[in-house]
């Protein structure tokens, strides 16, 4: 152990690896999206005969799938080696295959999407079919993330091992829900891209049958998005109190929360195919349902965070419903960045809520509004939080020191960010409103007189994809400094204790066979029917297409 790091200096390289390839992805991707929202405006053509479906898919996959990847494993491998005192050699090997497994399969489908081979966008729809070193390189991203799930479980059970009758850390607690989680769902994607579109690609089938393999991908699709969501709520519950000064508001309703979420996050794909023909109505009704009720941990959440504000800023002398606010350290950046994440769900989570409503879909399906929902979502509330992470992780890890310039430097990346997706995520919202389609280049639909009120929409939205880029050049220039460049020193990695009016945490939290029967009860409840049916009342399949 190198006294400056707090974690062992083989733990911290594995942790800076997944970091790297992280901050590289968001370098590749924001310039991509950059370069979308510039050719969307209809001012600008991208050069060299570079199609903007091409640099779509490299934005989406490398932002959505590889920075979010990297970055969460990394940061949860971290977390659980600092709370249950590091992991053994075993581990740390099998860590490592994963994130080998992972960065050949990210380097196979990188290039085959930038020969233009794969250009199939992040949800890799059939019956558009990529070259099939694609969906090989899909494959081994999926099955690396086993391996450091695999990892997680084993340390959280080695923890209790070593320590029995205690209480096991928060942290790895949460880590362990969210891989099982994010194994439980990634399974359906795995049988999509290795029995169905691997083979149709190496033309050993000639169809796909494309209704399955989407409800495959959605029964994944949507635990995904929550894989993004959880580790920010683990920064929430566990990290953010120690920042603000305070203390964990309730230990048990944090756990409580995040049990709610493995529950609810898998067996709601529909509400993604509520426009999709071939499914019974019925199934997508009661998927709707359980919708709204994976709603009620985000409220739990928000409810929480509250009491953390307050009970601190009660602390320090506030008064009113309010005066929390003022006591906030708001001069720091590793508090702003996550709050102001916390403050665009609110808008970002009943978007959601608009979107899983079966009759406000049909307004709002396939339009840019969608877009506007996840750049809310996942590209301020995550992604802010993510910022606001690295800004300790990685000089507590390096052994380095945070400094004033950084702090400021990260607070204009804040405000940047702020400003940026502000705008471009309302445009979008309400260019959608209006019938703006989602995944499309510019395109005045032959001169139709409805697409004359899109385009100051399409003008705001270049105007923040490009202050979001300058966001981002900030962040990576925070990200070298802090890794590479800032004095050597101690930063804390900053873990909460749990507040002594908290009641004690119930042992039932740790009945793993009990979450995991329930989850899987679950899943098989709202999705044996409709799959049987999806089968036997199949379409023929469809033949692959290349339409770029
Ligand atoms: Fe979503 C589409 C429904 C949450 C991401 N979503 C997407 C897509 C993505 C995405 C990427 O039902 C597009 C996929 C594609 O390419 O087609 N979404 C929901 C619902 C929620 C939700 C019900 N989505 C997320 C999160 C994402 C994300 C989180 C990423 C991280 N979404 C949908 C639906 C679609 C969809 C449909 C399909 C649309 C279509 O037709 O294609 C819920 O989980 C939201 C619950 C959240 C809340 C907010 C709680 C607020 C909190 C903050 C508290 C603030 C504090 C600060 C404490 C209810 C916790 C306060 C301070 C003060 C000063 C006030």
């Amino acid at each position: 152990m190198n006294s400056l790091k707090s974690l062992s200096n083989k733990d911290a390289k594995l942790v800076m690896a997944h970091m790297y390839v992280a901050f590289i992805a968001l370098f590749v991707g924001a310039t991509c999206g950059l370069l979308q929202t510039l050719e969307r405006s209809g001012k600008f053509t991208l050069p060299a005969g570079i199609g903007y479906y091409q640099i779509l898919t490299v934005h989406g996959v490398v932002l959505g799938l590889v920075l979010t990847t990297f970055f969460i494993l990394g940061f949860m491998l971290a977390a659980q080696s600092k709370t249950t005192g590091g992991f053994n050699k075993t581990e740390r090997t099998i860590s490592w295959i994963g994130f080998w497994m992972m960065l050949v399969g990210t380097l196979s489908a990188a290039t085959m999407i930038l020969l233009n081979e794969a250009t199939v966008l992040f949800t890799f729809y059939a019956p558009l079919q990529a070259h099939v070193l694609f969906y090989i390189g899909l494959a081994l991203v999926i099955v690396g993330t086993w391996f450091d799930g695999f990892v997680m479980f084993k340390r959280h059970a080695r923890f209790k091992k070593e320590n029995p009758g205690e209480r096991t850390p928060l942290l790895s607690f949460m880590a362990v829900v969210t891989m099982l989680m994010w194994q439980i769902a990634s399974i359906g994607v795995a049988i999509t891209v290795v029995f169905q579109m691997i083979p149709w690609a190496l033309g050993w089938v000639e169809t796909i049958d494309v209704l399955l393999s989407r409800t495959l991908f959605w029964y994944f699709g949507h635990p995904l998005v929550y894989f993004w969501l959880l580790p920010a709520y683990m920064m929430w519950y566990a990290i953010m109190p120690k920042i603000i000064g305070g203390k964990i508001f309730s230990d048990s309703l944090a756990r409580f929360t995040f049990i709610l979420l493995l529950f609810f996050s898998i067996p709601v794909g529909f509400h993604h195919q509520l426009t999709e023909p071939g499914i019974d109505p019925f199934w997508k009704f009661l998927q709707v349902i359980l919708t709204m009720i994976v709603v009620i941990p985000s409220m739990m959440t928000a409810f929480s965070m509250f009491a953390t504000f307050e009970s601190r800023g009660r602390e320090l002398g506030a008064k009113g419903l309010f005066g929390w606010l003022k006591k906030m350290p708001w001069k720091d950046a590793r508090f702003l960045a996550p709050f102001i994440g916390m403050l665009f769900f609110i808008p970002g989570g009943a978007g959601g809520i608009i979107n899983a409503s079966n009759q406000m879909n049909q307004v709002v399906h396939n339009t840019i509004w969608v877009t506007g929902h996840f750049h809310l979502t996942v590209a301020t509330t995550v992604m802010l939080t993510f910022f606001g992470i690295t800004y300790w992780l990685v000089p507590s890890i390096t052994g380095r020191k945070y400094t004033k310039t950084m702090n400021k430097l990260a607070i204009a990346q804040t405000i940047f960010w702020t400003v940026g997706m502000t705008i471009m995520s309302t445009a979008m919202h309400w260019q959608g409103l209006l019938g703006g389609p989602r995944r499309s280049a510019y395109s005045e639909y032959a001169g139709n007189a409805d697409t004359a009120a899109w385009g100051s929409y399409q003008i705001a939205q270049a105007v923040g994809g490009s202050i979001l880029f300058i966001g981002m050049i900030i962040m990576i220039i925070i990200f070298i400094n802090l890794a590479f460049f800032a004095p050597k020193g101690q930063e804390e990695f900053p873990i909460a204790v749990v507040s002594n009016q908290a009641e004690k945490t119930p042992k039932v939290f740790e009945n793993w066979p009990l979450w995991i029967g329930i989850t899987i009860a679950l899943v098989l409840f709202a999705y044996t029917i409709p799959l049987i049916d999806i089968i036997q009342s199949a379409p023929p399949g469809a033949k692959g297409y290349k339409l770029w």
